[in-house]
């Protein structure tokens, strides 16, 4: 039997609880002085109080610091070609985020270089973002498709998905998002494209087991309500889970749509108002937030304390992605969490750990506790403020996924 012990451990803090944390419950953290924490085969076995015994086994020291669980990054395109430095200019000279796609850049241009990537290309370079995301504290993390927008691209890129998931440390749940844009193929005919999706590139990837979830980007000139709601019921249909992108531009009733449908999860709510919100509690849909996003557009900032207050779940993520998030820090989500939202660092801590966990369906991640997956990081800081506050360094000393130490 494979045993770590993570001893001299000065605060254990975790969420809790066994399903998405809301309202008051999302900030509800326990906290452990002095004690150690026993995985066995990748596993918790035990969180041992101060003064008990300990087992004799292979150890690391945490030195009386900081131990949370691992983070859980629930919204990255992390697979994808090229970079998209060139937009600055225009985005310093005015250009939205929508002004570039409609000009033929932005998501299409990495359409256009992933396209051209190879799939063993796609997969080492994805694999150095993945290492790291685990330097830098991320142990679980979901990423989309959606840079391929054909039947053969889509499923390259989920191939590589899948393989990350099997040659990296790094757990990788994948979500199908061919409808993340309409490609060249089918200008001018949205409708065409969803159609095609539905029936053909959706039945492969259900066949194929390549994706859990499926996400559509519903925003002012990308794809509208009715078409969200068609692709999304037929993906229900085929067993994905449901997520949408939804109000991150213009507030078009994605969030509503979300709540509606049940969806697991709706992310980024930057213009969200209220009507959306209602629905989301309604629906029992989690708000993945994407404060990074929102810093690097230019953009307000997500409402996530009216979100707390309605008991809707908040969970934060990175959505790396080449466009509008070209960085994969979690920790730094974490600091404008907390000054621009103006969550906790309780609260925070749930978001990137237990809600971001039950946003992609990874039920045993998340949380320390008995009987949930061994992925802890010892932190080069006393205490989570410390994460909160001290934004631009890597405060991780130590990750361990598993039960092993990475
Ligand atoms: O490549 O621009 N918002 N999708 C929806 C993105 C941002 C990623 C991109
Ligand atoms: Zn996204």
């Amino acid at each position: 039997m494979a045993r770590l012990l993570v001893k001299n451990i000065g605060l254990l803090q975790t969420a809790v609880g066994f399903g998405p944390a809301a309202g008051a419950e999302q900030r509800n953290n326990l906290k452990i002085r002095n004690c150690a924490v026993l995985i066995e085969d990748g596993i918790i076995d035990s969180i041992i109080p101060e003064g008990e015994p300990l087992p004799e086994c292979p150890s690391v020291d945490a030195e009386g610091r900081l131990v949370t669980a691992g983070l859980v990054d629930c919204h990255t395109h992390l697979v994808f070609g090229g970079w998209r430095q060139n937009e600055i200019p225009l985005k310093l000279a005015g250009a939205g985020y929508l002004d570039i796609l409609r000009a033929g850049g932005g998501i299409l241009s990495t359409v256009r270089a992933t396209r051209a990537a190879t799939e063993d290309e796609l997969f080492t370079r994805s694999m150095g973002f993945l290492d790291e995301m685990l330097s830098l504290g991320v142990t679980t993390c979901e990423i989309k498709s959606g840079y391929g927008l054909d039947l053969e691209n889509e499923l390259k890129q989920l191939r590589v998905i899948g393989r990350l998931d099997r040659e990296h440390k790094m757990t990788v749940v994948p979500t199908f998002m061919a409808a993340h844009a309409i490609p060249p193929e089918f200008s001018g005919n949205g409708d065409g494209y969803i159609d095609h999706i539905c029936s053909k590139i959706l039945p492969e990837v259900a066949e194929k087991k390549l994706a859990r979830f499926c996400d559509i980007f519903c925003e002012d000139e990308v794809f509208d309500v009715p078409q969200s709601r068609k692709m999304l019921l037929a993906a229900k249909e085929k067993g994905f889970g449901l997520k949408i992108h939804a109000d991150e531009i213009e507030e078009i009733g994605g969030a509503v749509l979300a709540g509606e449908l049940g969806a697991v999860s709706a992310e980024h709510l930057i213009a969200t108002g209220e009507k959306g919100m209602h629905s989301m509690a309604a629906g029992g849909t989690i708000a993945a937030l994407l404060p990074s996003t929102s810093f690097y557009l230019g953009k307000t900032f997500a409402p996530a304390r009216r979100m707390i207050e309605l008991g809707i779940p908040v969970a934060i993520a990175s959505d790396f992605n080449p466009g509008s998030c070209p960085s994969l820090n979690l920790q730094l989500c974490m600091t404008i969490a907390c000054s621009r939202y103006r969550m906790t660092p309780e609260e925070v801590l749930t978001a990137v750990t237990l809600n971001a966990a039950q946003a992609i369906g990874e039920t045993k991640s998340g949380v320390v506790a008995p009987g949930m997956n061994g992925d802890l990081v010892i932190w080069n800081a006393p205490d989570v403020e410390t994460l909160c506050y001290r934004f631009g360094s890597n405060m991780a000393a130590t990750v361990i996924k598993k039960g092993e130490i990475c």
